[in-house]
């Protein structure tokens, strides 16, 4: 695939740091947010044609034959690859997947904001998914205003729900102006399990943790409504544990769940809902040689949605 833009993930960031147990390869392209337009395939390749437009995803490849890619939890499969990370990825002019798990996508998708839909948008709408929750109930979003949370809030509003988003202070307007119900601010609130099961009327139904914060996943299996259910997306640093206080776990029913990526179908389904303009992508594209400004950005919190880079810059 000729990659013509790349979202900047902070799994990227991460993978660059070395944070996690799971090690990648090295010397390593990253990137899995890739967009490009095939410009080659394999002879046996039948489901994509010299032209079309293609993505590059965090599942690269998987292996078709183990329990989980029976049952379509690709993203479970033991012999998966991943771009950017056990595979070259798309952080360059040209990458390859597996065309299976390369990303169809529409030709009037413009590509640089189709880019953050391959990890951002595919993550937090199979995340909405896992809740399993109603249109009306509450979800709280935290991490709302980054690359993963910006596309959670809006894929949130379009599948019916109400919308807390909890992010820094200079977040709050730009959170608020793609959905969100209410705001608070981590900064600002000491007590946030009491300020979120208030705003909430006893707790939202579900939890979305797109941050890297820990204390926030605590916070999460506090105040998350009984019968609710806490995902976890958010990938701190190796190491981090989540502990639970077990008889009120038990006694509130709630569910605490991971969940990493997507399959091909919540791939189609969440670019979807982009072409048909139930979501936006709101992108701000720079240069690939800009990529370790944007890194300086991410670390210090200061995005707002997604940076995109341009891999001919
Ligand atoms: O499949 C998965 N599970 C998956 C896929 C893609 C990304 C998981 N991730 C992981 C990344 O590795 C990372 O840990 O999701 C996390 C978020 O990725 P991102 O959206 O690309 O990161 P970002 O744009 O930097 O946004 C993070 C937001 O969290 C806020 C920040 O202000 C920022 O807006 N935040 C932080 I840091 N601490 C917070 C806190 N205590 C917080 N928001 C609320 N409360
Ligand atoms: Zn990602």
């Amino acid at each position: 695939v000729n990659i013509k833009y790349t979202g900047v993930c902070n799994s990227d960031y991460h993978a660059w740091k070395g944070d996690w147990a799971f090690k990648p390869i090295l010397p390593l392209v990253l990137g899995h947010e890739g967009a490009g337009v095939v410009v080659a395939k394999g002879e046996n390749v039948t489901n994509f044609e010299i032209g079309d437009h293609a993505g590059v995803k965090w599942v690269n490849s998987t292996c078709q034959s183990c329990s989980f890619c029976e049952e379509a939890h690709e993203s479970s499969c033991p012999n998966q690859k991943n771009s950017g990370y056990t595979v070259q990825g798309t952080y360059q002019q040209y990458a390859v997947a597996n065309a299976v798990q390369a990303a169809h996508l529409p030709k009037d998708v413009d590509l640089a904001k189709a880019a953050p839909l391959l990890c951002a948008g595919l993550t937090v709408y199979k995340a909405l998914k896992n809740a399993n929750i109603r249109a009306g109930d509450w979800v709280t979003i935290i991490g709302a205003g980054g690359g993963l949370g910006t596309l959670a809030v809006q894929y949130a509003r379009a599948m019916g729900y109400k919308i807390l988003a909890i992010d820094g202070t200079n977040k709050k307007d730009h959170v608020l102006s793609k959905g969100a119900d209410e705001f608070i601010d981590f900064n600002a609130v000491s007590d946030i399990p009491e300020e979120v099961l208030k705003v909430t009327e006893g707790g939202p139904h579900a939890v979305i943790n797109v941050s890297n914060s820990v204390k926030a996943y605590h916070d999460a299996v506090k105040y998350v409504r009984p019968t609710g259910t806490v995902v976890l997306v958010g990938l701190p640093k190796g190491g981090a544990t989540l502990s639970t206080d077990i008889v009120s776990h038990v006694l509130r029913a709630i569910n605490v769940k991971g969940s990493v990526v997507g399959n091909r179908a919540d791939t189609r389904e969440a670019i979807e809902f982009f072409r048909r303009g139930k979501v936006e992508s709101q992108v701000k594209i720079v240069g690939l040689s800009e990529a370790p400004e944007v890194f300086k950005l991410m670390e210090k919190g200061e995005i707002l949605g997604r940076y995109v880079l341009d891999t001919t810059k």
